[in-house]
C-alpha cells in the first residue's frame, strides 16, 4: 500500500486520529493536507493520551517523517507550542517537515474568525475560532501569506499591509474594533521563522521522490467529507478539502498515484457546530451516546451532537471519495443498547430518498427512516477478532457494510492502539 488517504466519512472526529496512528509502523510519511489546528486528533499509545492539533498523528511513530503540506493552514505561534509539549514528553519531532507553500494563520485571521461568528448571531457556523475560514479566504483572494514569505521581511511587510488594508477597513467601519498594526503582526509572523527555517521544505517533490524509491505514505485529512467546502453541508462546513481529491491538491502527488482511500465512520454519527444532521438525536438517549462515547472536542471542548449512524451519509463518502476500505469505530461504546436504529433512507417531504439530496432544503428537511437491530450486553473492548463479537455485534457491523456502499477493513473497540479488529 505505497500511498492511502485516511479520511473522514461523516462530521469529523471518528477517530482519524488512531486509523492513522494504526497504519504508523508501515508507513514511512504522514501528510497532513488540508485544515490547520481546528482538527481535534486523540490518540491513546499504552494508555498514555495525546491530543494532536496542527501536527500529523505519524508524528508519535518514531522512525516515520511527518509532513504539513501545502493545503494545510499553518498557525506558527501553535505549531511550536504542540512541538514544545511533544518533545516535552519525550516524543522526536526533529523530522517534521512543512511545506515552503503552506499558508499561514496570521493574527487578524483569528480576530476576523472571531468577530465574524458574533456578527454573523444566528446565522453563524459554529467555528474553532481559529482563523482558519479567513485565511483559505485570502488564499483564494490572492491576498495570503505564505510560509516561504517569512524569509523575506521586505516581502513579508508588503503583503501584511496588502491584507491588513482590507480587513482594518471592515474591522474599524463594520466592527468596531481597533485597527491591527503591520509592526505587531509582522512581529508575531517573525518570531519563530529562524525556528522553522530547517523544517521548510518543497514537499511535492520530497513526496513525489519518496514514492518513486518505494516509501509508503499515509494522507491524513482534517475534518471530513460532510465538512468539505465542496461537497459538504454548505455553508455548514469548513473552508478546506477534506474529501480524497484535497490530498491531491493539498499535497501536490497526482491522483494515480493513490491506491487506497479509507474512511473512517462512528458507529454512530456526531457533529460539532451548526448546520443539518438528520439523526440528530436531542432526547436522553443522545445525552448518553455524549456520555459513553465521551463526545466533547479535542480543540475546544465543546459538546458534540449525537445522533444514530446514518447510511445515507456514509454513502455518499463512498460515491465522492471514491473509497476502498471503510473503518468503523466505537462499536464498543453501542454496548447494552436493546435496539439499535440505523437510518437507511431519509423522507423528504413524505418522498423516500435514499441518496443525499443535492438541494440543501431538502436536506434540512430530511427525517431519518431507519431499520432496527438487536443490540448486545456483552463488553467487546477485548475482542480482536470479528469471531470474538457478539452474534448481534456482527449482524450489526454487517448491516451497516450491507447500507454503506464499502466494505469493512477494521472495527474499532475501544480507543487505545490495541482496540482494533482487523477484517481480512
Ligand atoms: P472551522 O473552525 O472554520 O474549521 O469551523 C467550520 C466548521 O467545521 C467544524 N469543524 C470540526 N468538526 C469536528 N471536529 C473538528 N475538530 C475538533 C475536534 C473540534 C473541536 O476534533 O474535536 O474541538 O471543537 C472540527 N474542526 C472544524 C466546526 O465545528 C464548524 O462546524
Ligand atoms: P479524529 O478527529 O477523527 O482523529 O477523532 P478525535 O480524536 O477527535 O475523536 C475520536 C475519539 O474517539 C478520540 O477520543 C479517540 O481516542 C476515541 N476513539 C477512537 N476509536 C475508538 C474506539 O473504537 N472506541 C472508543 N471507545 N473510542 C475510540
Ligand atoms: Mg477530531
Amino acid at each position: 500500500m505505497p500511498a492511502v488517504v485516511v479520511l473522514g466519512a461523516q462530521w469529523g472526529d471518528e477517530g482519524k486520529g488512531k486509523a492513522t496512528d494504526q497504519l504508523g509502523d508501515r508507513t514511512d510519511y504522514v501528510v497532513k493536507f488540508n485544515g490547520g489546528n481546528n482538527a481535534g486528533h486523540t490518540v491513546v499509545i499504552e494508555g498514555e493520551k495525546y491530543a494532536l492539533h496542527l501536527l500529523p498523528s505519524g508524528i508519535l511513530t518514531p522512525g516515520v517523517v511527518p509532513v504539513i503540506a501545502n493545503g494545510v493552514v499553518v498557525d506558527i505561534e501553535v505549531l511550536f507550542e504542540e512541538i514544545e509539549a511533544l518533545e516535552a514528553r519525550g516524543v522526536d519531532t526533529s523530522r517534521l517537515l512543512v511545506s515552503s507553500a503552506a499558508h499561514v494563520i496570521a493574527p487578524y485571521h483569528r480576530t476576523m474568525d472571531k468577530v465574524t461568528e458574533r456578527f454573523l448571531g444566528k446565522r453563524r457556523i459554529g467555528t474553532t475560532g481559529r482563523g482558519i475560514g479567513p485565511t483559505y479566504a485570502d488564499k483564494i483572494n490572492r491576498v495570503g501569506i505564505r510560509v516561504q514569505d517569512l524569509f523575506d521581511e521586505k516581502i513579508l511587510r508588503q503583503k501584511v499591509e496588502g491584507a491588513l488594508d482590507q480587513k482594518n477597513h471592515l474591522l474599524v467601519k463594520i466592527y468596531n474594533r481597533r485597527a491591527i498594526t503591520v509592526d505587531e503582526t509582522v512581529e508575531e509572523l517573525l518570531r519563530h521563522a529562524e525556528r522553522l527555517r530547517p523544517m521548510v521544505a518543497d514537499t511535492p517533490t520530497v513526496l513525489n521522490r519518496a514514492l518513486d524509491a518505494g516509501k509508503t505514505l499515509v494522507f491524513e485529512a482534517g475534518q471530513a467529507t460532510m465538512l468539505d467546502v465542496d461537497h459538504g453541508t454548505y455553508p455548514f462546513v469548513t473552508s478546506s478539502a477534506c474529501t480524497a481529491g484535497g490530498a491531491c491538491t493539498g499535497s501536490g502527488v497526482g491522483p494515480t498515484r493513490i491506491d487506497r482511500v479509507v474512511a473512517v465512520a462512528k458507529a454512530y454519527t456526531t457533529r460539532v457546530g451548526e448546520g443539518p444532521f438528520p439523526t440528530e438525536l436531542l432526547d436522553a438517549d443522545g445525552e448518553w451516546l455524549r456520555q459513553t462515547g465521551g463526545e466533547f472536542g479535542t480543540t475546544t471542548g465543546r459538546p458534540r451532537r449525537t445522533g444514530w449512524y446514518d447510511a445515507v451519509v456514509v454513502r455518499y463518502a463512498s460515491l465522492v471519495n471514491g473509497l476502498t476500505d471503510l473503518v468503523v469505530t466505537k462499536l464498543d461504546v453501542l454496548t447494552g443498547r436493546e435496539r439499535i436504529p440505523v437510518c437507511v433512507a431519509y423522507d423528504v417531504d413524505g418522498r423516500r430518498v435514499e441518496d443525499m439530496p443535492v438541494d440543501q432544503s431538502d436536506f434540512h428537511h430530511a427525517k431519518p427512516v431507519y431499520e432496527y437491530l438487536d443490540g448486545w450486553t456483552e463488553d467487546i473492548s477485548g475482542a480482536r477478532d470479528m469471531d470474538d463479537l457478539p452474534r448481534n455485534a456482527q449482524r450489526y457491523l454487517q448491516f451497516l457494510e450491507d447500507v454503506s456502499g464499502t466494505r469493512i477493513s477494521s472495527v474499532g473497540v475501544g480507543p487505545g492502539r490495541e482496540a482494533t479488529i482487523i477484517r481480512h
